[in-house]
């Protein structure tokens, strides 16, 4: 592991970086950072700004670094970022909506539950877990008072279950391996029905040997538009926002920066945010430029919406934000926990940006 009080990240520190990030592997519940370490001078930069400990160690860093490097690395990072958005700079794009068929009355869903290489900055392939091969997993649409009926196949070298996080379910489908049914074996089908009782933004995801599943990929959102639409605010365009750490680094919908997605709306648009954290932290999530109204948490309509600037979203919760988009410009949009989102070589992980144009 890289020692922080000694690590200088020169200006190549920047593209560096994202090996280094990628040399983590998760093991026994915890994280264990394994730095590329071919020579000394590389294993100085090779800084794994995902470990917990980082913040002591960006300072440092800062205050041995020079500013024109700092400068250099920042600018150099958010133009990575803008080029991002014209052509994608890695592989692989979760949160696609989930097709489905209908059996008379009933909404039928088919999920893979797959072991995937994941590319969650430039060049950084982590050994991840997805359904239907993406991270996040596709989305579940449906409308409250449907029934639905959701194939689980599991192509992993493990046992799995389907937890339907928030939704009212019998006992029997609620998807907890050992408790509410047998674990889902390498290779084997199994297939939850229900009635969507209550609407909202909700998730599903691995419920079995969960802190390694779900942190490597395994969360999906699952949101139930309501009956009656006149029950929740309405809008122009959704962001579904899911969160994740520690095991795929900080990110935003399975990317972290420079490969996090940059939203786009028009001058007037009311935006829903969906927020979700499949992670083990909490992460404050913060807009420049305009306030959030949160109108819902964990798919309950709140009494009283309340306005914000910064969200914090704690493991396994939902968040219902509307922003109206009436400032231009392009917003940064990152954790606040500036150690999730920032360093001397500017931004990474958890940091995006939502676009007001004319
Ligand atoms: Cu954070």
């Amino acid at each position: 592991m890289a020692q922080f009080e000694t690590v200088r990240v020169p200006r190549r520190g920047f593209l560096k970086r994202a090996a280094a990030v990628g040399a983590a592997v998760p093991m026994a519940g915890g994280l264990i950072a394994a730095a590329c370490n071919d020579d000394g001078a590389d294993a100085a930069n090779n800084v794994d700004y995902k470990d917990t400990k980082t913040p002591a160690a960006a300072v440092t860093a800062a205050s041995q670094e020079e500013w024109e490097d700092i400068d250099h690395d920042h600018s150099a990072g958010i133009q990575q970022f803008l080029d991002n958005q014209e052509s994608p700079l890695t592989k692989g794009k979760g949160n696609q909506p989930l097709e489905w068929t209908m059996d008379g009355d009933v909404k039928v869903f088919n999920l893979t539950v797959d072991e995937v290489e994941w590319e969650t900055e430039p060049g950084n392939i982590e050994k991840a877990r997805g359904y239907n091969n993406m991270i996040p997993g596709p989305v579940i649409r449906a409308t409250q008072g449907e029934t639905v009926r959701i194939n689980v196949t599991n192509n992993l070298t493990e046992s799995t279950a389907v937890h339907w996080h928030g939704l009212f379910v019998p006992f029997s489908q609620d998807g907890v391996g050992g408790l509410t049914q047998d674990p889902i074996k390498p290779g084997e089908t199994f297939t939850y029905e229900f009635k969507l009782r209550n609407s909202g933004t909700h998730m599903y995801h691995a419920h079995h040997n969960s802190a390694d599943q779900v942190n490597r990929g395994l969360l999906g959102a699952f949101i139930i538009d309501p009956e009656d639409p006149s029950t929740m605010p309405q809008y122009d365009k959704e962001w579904i926002f899911v969160v994740n750490d520690t095991s795929l680094g900080f990110t935003i919908n399975g990317k972290s920066w420079p490969a996090t997605e940059m939203f786009t709306a028009k001058l007037g648009d009311r935006l829903l945010i969906r927020y979700m954290n499949a992670g083990f932290m909490n992460h404050p999530l913060h807009l420049h430029g305009m306030p959030m109204l949160i109108t819902a948490k964990d798919g309950w309509p709140l009494p009283q919406p309340y306005k914000c600037d910064t969200i914090d979203v704690a493991p396994g919760s939902r968040y219902d934000a509307l922003v109206e988009c009436t400032e231009e410009g392009v917003w940064v949009f990152h954790c606040h926990v500036l150690s999730h989102a920032e360093t001397p070589s500017g931004f990474f992980g958890m940091a995006t940006a939502l676009k007001v144009e004319a």
